[in-house]
Order: C-alpha cells, then structure tokens, then sequence
C-alpha cells in the first residue's frame, strides 16, 4: 500500500511538472503536452490503496475525475495511462479520453468526468457477476459532492434490494470544486446515506490507510460471500485546487495548510516504522515507486500522435455523417482538435 501511495503521489507531482509546459504566461488549457484539465489526487491516496488492495483483476473499478491513485492501485498499466493523459495514440483510449476517461480492460477499470457516472455501471457489473455465479466484485469510488445524485442513490437501492457484491466509496475531501459540502448535503457523516436504504454505513474519520484497509477488508468480503453491498465514506484531504490553474480564491488558507499537515503516506511510514520496517526499506520502495513514475512518462512522451483522420473512429457508434464521408478530415479544422475548455 505504501509503494502504491509513493507511487501516486510522485506521479502527479511528475505530471504536474509535464502539465506545465507551454501553458504559461496565460495558462492556455489546451496548450503543451498535457492538454485540458488536469484534476490531481494528492491527499486521497490511502483510500486508492486502503481499498484496491482487496481487490483482485477480475474486480471491477470505476472512478471519478480524480482518478490516478485509483487506477494506479488497481493495476491499470502505468505506461499505457500515461500515454492516454499525454494523448498519445498508445493511450489505453487512443488518446481520445484523456485523464478523466481511462479505461482497462485488462484490469476492469473504468473512470468519468460525469460526477456519480460510475455508480450504475459499478452495480451492473456487480449484477453480472451474481448471474454468471461468480466471486468477484465491482467497487464505485465518488467524491462526498456527488453524494445527492440520483444516480448514486438510485445506485444504492438496487444493490440494496437484488444484496449485489458492490462497494461505494465516497472519498470526503470537504470540497466539491469551490463548494462546502455543508451547503449542499443535510448530512455531514455521507455514509448515513446507506440507512435509507438498510445497508451497512461506515465512515472512516481520518485518511489513514490502515483504517481505510480494515474498512475495506470488511466489505469486499461481505460482497464476495455473498451478503451484498456496504458504502464506506473515507475522509481524505485536497492538497491542490479542484483542478490545476485553480487559484483556490475561495478556500481558506488554514484549509489549505490542515490539508498538507495532515499527510497519510507521512502517517502510513510512521506506522510501517513502528511495526519494524527499516528505513532502508522505505527508501527501497520510494525509489522503485520514482523509477516506475519515470518510465512511463518517459515511455509515453516518445509514443505518437494520433491522425487527424482517426479523430471519429471508436468514439461513435453511429458515426456523424460528416465522418463518414471525409474520413473525419474536419478534425482538422481550426478550432476542433485539442480544445477542452469549460468544466467537464
Ligand atoms: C453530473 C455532473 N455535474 C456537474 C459536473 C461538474 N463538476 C465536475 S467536478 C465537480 C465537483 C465534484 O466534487 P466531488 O464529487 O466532491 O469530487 P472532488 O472533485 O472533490 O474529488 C463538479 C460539480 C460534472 N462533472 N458532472
Ligand atoms: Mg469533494
């Protein structure tokens, strides 16, 4: 867990670095090798690891828009996602999803920009796998903003009443974008959602990945045996803005410095150390963690563009009829490629 965590925070300080390029002075979204947005998850990486780790590949994951320390805990290829985040036509979505739209097969991993997207398909898959008699079972991860959705709640209910082997993880940062969570939710405890719908409600109060790991341990094997789905809310804390060029006008810089005093891979070492784990093995796992992070950066920096003339091709099942006749040549067009402006 702790090699998983290093890993997901070195790789985003590593994007960020990447992310940067060609965007000043005017911070151009859409300008240098990592265009649009760029949502970063450091300070929620004991809940990726705390709860992936149960998880086996036939599990399936989906993620918010705040994906990576999922997808890098649940073992989706390192090289091929960061191929996607550069736009690359190796990318595990061609270099058609960019960061909020990894998708593995391999691993059965699938994130969204659409706030609660991933609760219905994380029930359906958990459906599959009761007809098909299988063990395996699917694990949604939310932010505690998406919490009064109808997707998510209406989620809840049908693993409720078909007792399906799915995990809801609401990850509780405090924030949705620049809203408090008390403005928007009755409730301050989210895991308070499961008894309207008589299925068990955990919260785990700090980001501390061993709790997360007890928490987690619990409700999969309650799903895999059979005895249906629990929602866990973890408190985990946002050490960047919502998204990177946010200028976080509206938050509180004493939330700001809470959020990076309150470190769980600090707390995860502390622990591993006092459970006799050496410093030279910390560093061991630190240093393979940086070298994985280099690897796939520097792998997916030499991979190749997509072509213009693939701009239509898997994105659509019914191809727009300009696409069909030019071969999806008005990609080209000025204007078209690489403009992802507006919030997802
Ligand atoms: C259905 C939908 N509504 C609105 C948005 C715009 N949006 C993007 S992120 C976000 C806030 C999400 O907050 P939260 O769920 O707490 O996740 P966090 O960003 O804090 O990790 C919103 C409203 C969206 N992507 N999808
Ligand atoms: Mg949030």
């Amino acid at each position: 867990m702790y090699e998983q965590m290093v890993t997901a925070r070195h790789y985003e300080e590593r994007l960020v670095d990447e992310y940067l390029v060609g965007k000043q002075p005017a911070f151009d979204i859409s300008a240098g090798p990592i265009p649009g947005e760029l949502h970063l998850a450091a300070g929620h990486e004991a809940s990726g690891a705390g709860v992936c780790i149960h998880l086996r590949d036939d599990d399936t994951v989906t993620a918010p828009h705040r994906p990576h320390h999922i997808a890098i805990a649940k073992g989706v290829d390192l090289k091929r996602m960061t191929a996607e985040i550069f736009g690359r036509k190796t990318g595990l979505c061609r270099g058609k999803g960019g960061h909020m739209h990894l998708f593995d097969p391999d691993v059965n991993f699938a994130c969204s920009g659409i706030i609660a997207q991933g609760c219905p398909p994380a029930v359906g898959a958990a459906m599959a796998s009761k007809k098909r008699n299988t063990d395996s079972v699917a694990v949604a991860f939310l932010g505690e903003g998406a919490i009064d959705q109808g997707g998510f709640l209406e989620s809840l209910n049908l693993a409720a009443v078909h007792d399906l082997p799915v995990v809801f993880v609401v990850e509780d940062n405090d924030w949705a974008i620049s809203m408090p969570k008390d403005r928007v939710t009755d409730v301050q405890n989210g895991a308070q959602r499961a008894d309207g719908f008589d299925l068990p409600g955990v919260r785990v109060d700090s980001d501390d990945a061993m709790a997360v790991y007890e928490a987690a341990g619990e409700a999969v094997m309650r799903a895999r045996d059979g005895n249906g789905p629990t929602l866990i809310e973890v408190q985990v804390h946002r050490r960047m803005g919502h998204f990177m060029g946010d200028a976080e006008g509206y938050r509180p810089e004493a939330d700001i410095d809470r959020a990076k005093q309150r470190d769980s891979i600090e707390r995860l070492a502390a622990d591993l150390r006092s459970h006799g784990v050496t410093d030279d093995d910390i560093d061991e796992m630190r240093e393979r963690a940086h070298e994985r992070v280099e690897a796939a950066i520097s792998w997916a920096k030499e991979q190749p563009e997509p072509e213009p003339a693939e701009a239509y091709e898997n994105v659509f099942t019914n191809p727009p009829a300009q696409a069909a006749t030019d071969g999806g040549a008005a990609a080209d067009a000025p204007g078209d490629a690489g403009e992802t402006g507006g919030d997802n």
